[in-house]
């Protein structure tokens, strides 16, 4: 049976991970996979997660299958995450949510979703984008197209080509939108520019996917928002995944959402009720630890506000090892200036730096980083960013 059987590609971002366990330097730094790690250099329990366990082990609850949908308390946490304690659409019962297994579970529900209502759409991803977006909707079915997205002279967004393929694109054709904290860049359109994508999409009638996995890694909970509040003030039918990996350190939980803004609540029930069918022949129902946890901190006012404060800390670290990186690439002797590394949003960096060089950085000095040249910042501490700042000069010189 399995004699024809061909070996698979190693995920680009994963697999690095094997490399880096079977390095035995103990100055090895992993800078490849998106976690976001502490100075201590540990993924953190944070304590709002920690009292919410503790305090759901008290309750002896039992554990019966969820509903198709997931817990109702926890989407409605996470809709009003997305579009605000006053969100008239959440108020008129127009926003579906299900429960999704992480934000990956969030886009492949909605693919599978979106598959069976535009069997003949494309999908159009940022270029360059997350990875697993183009294997995801492909696996779904969709041919995937690239448009425009990072200019690399200028560290920014060739914003005029984005619109222009945007403006191409057929009716129906799904894009795929990184609401924050773009993964692999680091690198966001602005409040303007989101409003003409907004007006693009809508006047092409294009359907909107957005991702957003780093609510809360960027500017605030609520700044990160702004391009799914945009959407949802224009009217247009959005979907949304979610992913709660990163901003509650759930990684391994499966906390996700998907979420879909429709235009009436009668309209809602019935993509809810195609939405359950394709979760029910995938999974059937969503587990429960992970999401009674995030709903625990976010319905408790006190949890809430212990959450926020730590998400705040990690946003604040990751811009304290931007620019601690920028300021020791200069006292390195390094005359480029790396001072877009500040001005980069979340947990990555394209830092600009060559496969060869990053092929260096992991040979000479154990330190591991996609061979795009994009690093984790959220990875750096100050006990490893000497080093990683140091061997990073001495590759580029
Ligand atoms: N989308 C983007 C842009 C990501 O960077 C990630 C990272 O893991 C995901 C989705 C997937 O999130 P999850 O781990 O919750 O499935
Ligand atoms: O981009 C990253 O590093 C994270 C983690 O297939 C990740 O999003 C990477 C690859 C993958 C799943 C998650």
């Amino acid at each position: 049976l399995f004699s024809a059987v061909e070996l698979a590609p190693r995920d680009p971002i994963l697999g690095l991970n094997e490399a880096f366990n079977a390095d035995s330097r103990p100055t090895k730094v992993n800078l490849g996979v998106g976690v976001y790690f502490n100075e201590g250099g540990k993924i953190p329990l944070l304590r709002a997660v920690r009292e919410a366990e503790q305090a759901r082990v008290a309750a002896e609850q039992p554990r019966g299958y969820l509903p198709i949908e997931g817990i109702a308390a926890y989407n409605t946490a996470a809709q009003t995450l997305l579009l605000g304690q006053s969100s008239p659409l959440i108020a008129e019962g127009r926003v579906v949510t299900a429960e999704a297994l992480g934000g990956t579970g969030a886009l492949k529900i909605g693919a599978d979703f979106l598959k069976r209502l535009k069997p003949a759409a494309k999908v159009a991803i940022s270029d360059p984008s997350w990875e697993n977006h183009r294997a995801l909707f492909e696996g779904a079915g969709f041919e995937v197209v690239s448009y425009p997205y990072y200019d690399g002279a200028t560290h920014g967004v060739n914003f005029a080509a984005m619109l222009d393929a945007l403006n191409g694109y057929p009716a129906g054709t799904v894009v795929v939108l990184h609401a924050c904290c773009h993964n692999p860049t680091g690198v966001d359109l602005g409040e303007a520019q989101w409003k003409q994508i907004v007006e693009v999409v809508k006047a092409r009638g294009l359907v909107p996917f957005l991702d957003i996995a780093y609510q809360g890694f960027g500017d605030s909970i609520e700044a990160d928002a702004l391009a799914v509040r945009l959407f949802a003030a224009a009217e247009v039918n959005t979907f949304v995944a979610s992913s709660f990996s990163k901003s509650f350190s759930l990684y391994g939980e499966r906390v996700g959402a998907l979420s879909i803004i429709t235009d009436t609540k009668e309209e809602a029930a019935r993509v809810l009720s195609q939405l359950k069918r394709v979760i029910r022949t995938n999974y059937s129902n969503p587990p429960t630890h992970g999401a009674s946890i995030v709903a625990s901190i976010l319905n408790t006012p006190a949890l809430r506000a212990t959450w926020e404060q730590e998400l705040a800390e990690m946003r604040d670290r990751i811009r304290a090892m931007r620019n601690g990186l920028v300021e020791r690439l200069k006292a390195a002797g390094v005359d480029r200036d790396f001072g877009f590394v500040n001005a980069q949003r979340g947990m990555f960096s394209y830092s600009g730096l060559t496969a060869a060089q990053v092929d260096r950085l992991r040979e000479e000095f154990g330190i591991y980083a996609v061979s795009t040249g994009r690093i984790c910042v959220a990875a750096l501490n100050t006990r490893n960013i000497d080093v990683v700042a140091n061997a990073i000069a001495h590759v580029i010189k």
